[in-house]
């Protein structure tokens, strides 16, 4: 579903309002251009601002310096630029910018909606709650969201930062025609892990957890997403307000979850194996993940369908454009690694004997024997 982003941005527009009505304006730029910025704040006067415009991959972000410098300046220059346009000509815009669950890492308490309450040496305070981000791309996010709370607090700006888990899907209710397909990434830096086992699925390629498999990582649907983001725009915050929403649906382990594709893609007649890799992070392998999410719920978020169902939509669309996924192969193995950058050679197949399902793990009273 790759295709030229000029013509395709003009085709896609074109048929958007050829099948929904919606006339959707296009003026490209980039975020590090603060003279177009500034313009584009200036001339739109706009009510909300959706910020989806950084370099979003870690992976990409640990290949070396340059693709580190790119992430970093990108994303946190890009956001500060943002800050000083809407500060200058919309500072009554409501920025909702997408921040990620993984500024917060793995930490071994529930992780809350950006602030909690401590009391240490018998005093209180509401204060961030600690980000620990495992890689330079979700370090660009936890500096934003400093720079971010801080513009609100010093020029009265409004924001939610939506700390979003991994999206997942090809599609959203929207996209009801092929002429509104979008890109979707299965290669190791902008693929995520369920897209990418539903491409693997269906070229036969064996599902590719990492490690130990049971890393844990909160997830949403792509059209659960545009629901989210939609529910904060609707409703926006106080002027001056800085606020953090948790945009997430459900917790599931890496392995769990190429479980769950492996039998999806079974009920498709698809032959499906799994073969953990060595893993090219540094991440924590056995770990709690628990983390709240009640303010979207409050605002009447409700998840449109369950992992099953998503999954089986993914693979209906894939299996129509296999031989676009076959002929890019090449690209799902890992080959970027968090210690050594961008490395010759894949990881090496790890055994897969340890491996059991989460949710037998977590019935289990005493995980110390694993
Ligand atoms: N993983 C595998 N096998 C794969 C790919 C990934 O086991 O083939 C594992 C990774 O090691 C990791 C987990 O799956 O433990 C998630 O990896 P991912 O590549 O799906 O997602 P991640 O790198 O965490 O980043 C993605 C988006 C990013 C967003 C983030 C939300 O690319 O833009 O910020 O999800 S979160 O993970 O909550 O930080």
């Amino acid at each position: 579903m790759e295709r030229d982003s000029d013509t395709d941005m003009k085709a896609r527009i074109e048929a958007a309002k050829l099948r929904h009505g919606y006339d959707i304006k296009f003026t490209e730029g980039s975020m590090l251009d603060y003279d177009f910025l500034s313009r584009l704040m200036r001339d739109t006067a706009p009510d909300a601002v959706v910020h989806l415009a950084e370099q979003p991959s870690a992976p990409f972000s640990m290949m070396d310096r340059t693709h580190a410098y790119y992430t970093q300046q990108n994303n946190v220059l890009g956001t500060l630029n943002l800050l000083f346009a809407l500060k200058e000509h919309a500072p009554k815009a409501h920025l909702v910018k997408l921040g990620t669950m993984g500024e917060y890492g793995t930490p071994n308490v529930p992780i809350p909606e950006g602030f909690f309450e401590i009391e240490y040496r018998g005093r209180k305070d509401r204060l961030p709650f600690p980000r620990q981000a495992g890689s330079f791309y979700h370090l660009s996010k936890v500096h934003d969201s400093a720079n971010v709370a801080f513009a609100c607090k010093i020029w009265g700006l409004s924001s939610t930062d939506i700390m979003q888990g991994v999206v997942y899907g090809t599609r959203t209710n929207d996209i009801d025609d092929d002429s509104l397909l979008t890109r979707f990434d299965f290669d190791e830096a902008f693929g995520t892990i369920i897209n990418r086992y539903c491409a693997q699925a269906v070229i036969g390629y064996p599902l590719t957890p990492y490690g130990t498999g049971h890393q844990k990582r909160a997830f949403i649907a792509l059209e659960d997403s545009m629901q989210c983001l939609t529910l904060a725009i609707e409703n926006p915050p106080e002027r001056g307000e800085y606020r953090v929403f948790n945009q997430i649906d459900e917790v599931y382990g890496v392995y769990e979850l190429a479980e769950r594709v492996r039998k999806a893609g079974q009920a498709h007649g698809l032959d499906v194996s799994i073969q953990a890799l060595e893993d090219p992070r540094i991440e924590a392998q056995e770990h709690f993940y628990e983390a709240d999410h009640e303010h979207l719920r409050r605002l009447g978020f409700k998840p449109t369908r369950s992992l099953d169902e998503e999954l089986d939509i993914m693979l209906n669309d894939l299996m129509r454009f296999r031989s676009r996924i076959e002929a890019k192969r090449s690209v799902i193995a890992p080959k970027i690694t968090w210690s050594q950058g961008r490395v010759a050679e894949q990881p090496r197949p790890v055994v897969t004997h340890s491996f059991e399902p989460d949710s037998a793990r977590s019935e289990r009273k005493d995980d110390s024997e694993l």
